[in-house]
Parts: C-alpha cells; structure tokens; sequence
C-alpha cells in the first residue's frame, strides 16, 4: 500500500483530498509543515494523520531546514512525498534521500511556471489553463544559489485541462482549478503511482497513461 509523506504551508487541500478519496488504496503517514500556523495541521490531526511541524528558525540555512524535515520524517514509512502548496524550493538535500516526490502546479506546465500562475494566464488571454502534477527535482545550486528556471520543470506525471471564461478572475481560475483540475490530477497520478505505473530513474520517469480511454476520476 502507498504511503504519502504530504508537505503543506497552507490549507493543505489536495492532501485532506487524497486522504479522503485513497486513489489506489494510498494515504497519508503524515503531514508535515514548515509553518506552526498552517490551517492543514487542524485538519490533519481531525483525521488522525500525524503532524510533524519543522521551521527555519534564523540560525538554520535552508540546507539544515531540509536536514531537520529529513530528521522529523525518520520515525514515519512511506513510498513517495506529496508537496501541496509547500512553500519552499527543495535542494537535493532533502530530495536525494526521499522517495520519488510531486508536486502540483496550477498551470498547463510547461507553460506558466512560478508563483502567479492564475495572473500569467489571464494577461495572456489564452483560454485553456489547467492542473499538472509533476515529479520536484532539484532547483537549488550547491552553494544555494536558487534555480530560478529548474522550479515547476520536472517531469510531467499527467494534467487536467481547464477552460477559461470571458471576465475569469484570479479567484474563479483558482478555484475552478482547484476543484475541477487538481482534485481530478493529483488523485490520478496517485493512484498511477499506487499501480505501479510510475517508474522514476533519476532523471528519467516513465509513466503508462493508458486508462483505457478514459480516466475514472473524471
Ligand atoms: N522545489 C524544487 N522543484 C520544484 N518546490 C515547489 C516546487 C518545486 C520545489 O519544482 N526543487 C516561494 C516559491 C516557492 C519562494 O520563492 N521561496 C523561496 C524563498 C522563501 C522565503 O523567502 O521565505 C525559497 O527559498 O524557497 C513548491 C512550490 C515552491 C514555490
């Protein structure tokens, strides 16, 4: 059975809706935030997920942050690490020693990358945005130096298209994306992952796409 190490700064809910739905059997083994203040802490510990909170106190450079996430971890068993709304740029500190780890973009990756997904796609005008679920890999140089163009640029394990209205607002994009693309996405490549139908070989991942014609969380 999948067990997910999930990692949130927010309200954590692609993570509260993967526990809830168990695409392919999966949960969570825990959740772990790098802010105390976290909404998902709450909502985790009502469903009897283990938390574990790790924050990068003024004396801890980001390497000894992830160093100090990778300690917390060790009491817990799981097979791959779910970033949902997770705030931070992970180095190949924490990600060489991890199992395979995603990540979900509110954008059709590659295009739209970064921080104001939502924003970049309305002052485009196009009309198709939508959720991708990605592999993180690492986008922090050895001497910390941060990776602008590697963020949001690992490979991709599915997407789900959106489309976008005339008079869209950041807030319906956001939403629509959410419950429509992400909810749909993130529980899919979960269960590909839980199937067996996920290979990652350092830099390469393959994945088989092939539900049969259609996807059933659709
Ligand atoms: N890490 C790697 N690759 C990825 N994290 C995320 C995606 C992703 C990843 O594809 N290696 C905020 C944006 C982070 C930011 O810029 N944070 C900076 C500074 C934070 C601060 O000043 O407090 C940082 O150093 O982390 C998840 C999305 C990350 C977005």
């Amino acid at each position: 059975m999948t067990r997910i190490a999930g990692m949130a700064s927010n309200r954590g809910r692609n993570l509260m809706h993967l526990q809830d739905r168990r695409p392919g059997g999966a949960n969570l083994a825990v959740v772990v935030s790098n802010d105390p203040d976290a909404p998902v802490l709450e909502k985790a510990r009502k469903r009897d997920i283990p938390t574990e909170v790790v924050e990068q106190t003024d004396d801890m450079d980001r390497f000894e942050h992830e160093r100090a996430i990778l300690d917390a971890l060790e009491d817990y068993e799981f097979d791959l690490v779910a970033l949902d709304g997770y705030m931070r740029i992970l180095s190949s500190t924490f990600l060489d020693p991890m199992p395979t780890t995603l990540n979900v973009h509110p954008a059709l990756l590659p295009a739209f990358p970064g921080m104001d997904a939502h924003e970049q796609v309305l002052d485009a005008g196009v009309a198709v945005t939508g959720a991708t679920v990605h592999v993180v890999t690492n986008a922090v140089a050895e001497d910390g130096t941060l990776l602008e163009s590697e963020v949001d640029a690992g490979p991709v394990i599915t997407q789900e298209p959106i489309p976008v209205y005339e008079g869209d607002e950041e807030s319906d994009l956001k939403e629509r994306v959410l419950y429509e693309g992400e909810f749909k996405a993130y529980p899919r490549a979960v269960r590909w992952f839980a199937e067996g139908r996920v290979d990652v070989d350092g830099d390469t991942v393959t994945v088989d796409r092939d539900d049969g014609g259609a996807f059933p969380e659709r």
